[in-house]
């Protein structure tokens, strides 16, 4: 079975969690839009819930597929999350921020007890690391945050868009940070966190209650 139907899979079985009166994390990613597609189905349907997007793009998505949005003006708490990941171990941390969204993502996150992860079998890592650490800084001197970056042990790139340097939602820049292996999460976190310049990093660290994985063989859906 190809990735993208591993995607869809996961997707549709995350939204059967979400119930009446909800307010709902929308996360961002491809394997999300395959939720939000679902997502809005259910609210043809009649589901009464609102959603807080964690990207412009995902509030388009959601807006395309009729999901009513809310925001953080009105509410505090949200009831579920959903979201994907770039990569996640046998801890539930992850690495995220492949698509430029980490800060909203992590904040929408923290802001539920109920965040659920959605991936397919390619995500699931017994170490991160192997895909490159994004982590979003303030464009002003952001050379001197990379060099103190890369004394942490690893190759900082500053990431590139279409039209020149990447800029997130938030008009930062991101570098994505190549450490290879990253072996104590929850403490290259802390250190990149403390570096002057850097706004948030793609470690979600001890944020996740439940993930669903999606298989190819056999074809299954594992929830841990
Ligand atoms: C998002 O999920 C990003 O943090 C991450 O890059 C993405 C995973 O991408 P996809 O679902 O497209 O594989 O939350």
């Amino acid at each position: 079975m190809n990735q993208d139907k591993l995607k869809e899979q996961v997707a549709h079985e995350a939204v059967n969690d979400i119930q009446d009166n909800m307010i709902v994390g929308l996360g961002t990613g491809s394997t999300m839009y395959y939720a939000i597609q679902r997502l809005g189905e259910r609210v043809k349907d009649g589901l009464n819930i609102k959603g807080i997007p964690t990207s412009e793009q995902t509030a388009k998505w959601a807006q395309q597929y009729g999901i009513p949005l809310t925001d953080f003006s009105e509410v505090s708490h949200l009831d579920i999350v959903i979201d994907g990941a770039d990569e996640i171990d046998g801890n539930f941390q992850l690495i995220k921020g492949g698509g430029g969204a980490l800060l909203r993502e992590k904040i929408v996150a923290n802001a539920t007890d109920q965040f659920i992860v959605i991936v397919d079998e390619s995500k699931y890592v017994k170490t991160l690391g192997k895909f490159k650490l994004p982590v979003e800084v303030i464009p002003f001197g952001w050379e001197v945050a990379a060099r103190e970056i890369e004394a942490l042990g690893c190759e900082a790139t500053l990431r590139v868009g279409k039209d020149g340097t990447f800029l997130s939602d938030n008009g930062h820049y991101i570098l994505d940070c190549d450490f290879k292996e990253i072996h104590n999460p929850e403490k290259l976190n802390q250190d990149l966190i403390s570096i002057i310049g850097v706004v948030e990093t793609g470690l979600f660290i001890n944020m996740v209650q439940k993930v669903l994985i999606s298989y190819s063989n056999p074809e299954k859906i594992i929830a841990l």
